[in-house]
């Protein structure tokens, strides 16, 4: 019985080494230590020693059982220990790991010219006036001194889409509404940025969507000099400071005197190149006088007040600014094209 005991002893243990996870170590345990182990099993056999070997064998077999129980208990732990660094490692997080890039987005080029021109009117005390692009024919046409019948307002030019209702061609009708909002008092001091539509077939310098730009200024005492510091400020913020302008005769039907306005050449300073075709000078924009009819038909009495304003094409600033030589880069939304606008 005591070469039994011991022979279960070390069969117990070497199956406990072996042990190679929690589950077949309990496995083990229930093996040899359940109550229909073997152990139970030889100590039913005690019945049949003399009373003088009974305790011996009885601690033997606790002794057994013990070493057992001790040797399942160490192995436990150890298992239990080898199993939660595994999972610590397996859970590790690399702290030092450089984040995955995020993707910038930037501001169209046509969106940050907008922005840098209104950024200085604004500073010279303008605000920003809005309107619908579907317009009256009334506020795109009429109440700026071109009535039915002028040849400057061709249908052919125009998307009507009722005989009252139209595409607006300029920003100039946000202008009128905004005056008559005034109800004949100034001073009005705005620039009108916005979408404006033309029946024109598309190539490099044409669109039949691009943007505008219109200034205006209504007040008493406004004279053409207000209007030449202005858009000499203008000049040099957009083209750089060493700039000049110069106004040229011309014809709008909303101002009088109507002009149109160059820049000295920012590539060759002035002396003439092939950006300013030899003569050292670029159109930027057009501007004038507020016609009297205009500001009248807009409720403000034109011996008290008078204006001016002015018109540009972002689009044309951009790509004279960029060397941008095709419209149409700026509606098709090539990265290739967009990328190299990108900051920094
Ligand atoms: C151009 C010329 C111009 C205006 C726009 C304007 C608006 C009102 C009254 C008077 Cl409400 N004038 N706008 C004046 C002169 C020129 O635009 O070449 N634009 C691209």
């Amino acid at each position: 019985m005591k070469e039994r005991l011991q022979q279960l002893q070390q069969e117990a243990l070497e199956k406990i080494a072996q042990a190679s996870d929690l589950k077949a170590l309990n496995d083990v345990r229930v093996a040899y230590l359940g109550k229909k182990g073997p152990i139970t099993e030889v100590l039913r056999g005690m019945g049949a020693l003399s009373p003088e070997e009974r305790p011996i064998m009885g601690a033997l077999a606790n002794e057994v059982r013990a070493a057992i129980q001790s040797a399942l208990e160490e192995k436990q732990a150890k298992l239990e220990q080898e199993e939660i660094e595994k999972k610590l490692a397996s859970e590790a997080i690399d702290v030092t790991l450089p984040g995955r890039p995020v993707r910038l987005g930037n501001h169209h080029p046509l969106t940050r010219v907008i922005e840098e021109i209104e950024d200085l009117f604004i500073g010279m005390g303008y605000t920003i006036a809005e309107g619908p692009e579907v317009e009256k024919d009334y506020y795109n046409f009429e109440a700026l001194n071109l009535p039915k019948g002028h040849p400057a307002r061709d249908m052919q030019d125009s998307f009507y889409i009722t005989e009252e209702i139209l595409l607006r061609t300029h920003t100039s009708p946000v202008q009128a509404r905004t005056m008559e909002k005034h109800q004949g008092r100034g001073p009005v001091k705005i620039i009108c940025p916005g979408k404006v539509y033309r029946r024109d077939n598309d190539d490099a310098t044409h669109s039949h969507q691009f943007t505008q730009i219109e200034g205006l200024v209504v007040d008493e005492n406004i004279r053409m000099s207000d209007l030449k510091g202005t858009l000499q400020a203008f000049a040099k913020k957009m083209f750089g400071e060493d700039r000049e302008i110069r106004f040229r005769p011309s014809f709008f039907p909303f101002t009088e005197p109507s002009v149109e306005v160059d820049v000295s050449c920012f590539n060759c300073g002035g002396h003439g190149c092939n950006v300013c075709k030899g003569t050292g000078w670029i159109e930027i924009l057009g501007a004038g006088m507020v016609h009297p009819n205009v500001l009248e038909m807009a409720g403000f009495d034109s011996k008290k007040y008078t204006g001016f304003a002015f018109g540009m094409g972002p689009e044309r600033i951009a790509m004279l600014k960029y060397g941008i030589d095709d419209i149409r880069h700026f509606y098709q939304n090539d990265l290739r094209f967009l990328q190299q606008f990108n900051r920094a």
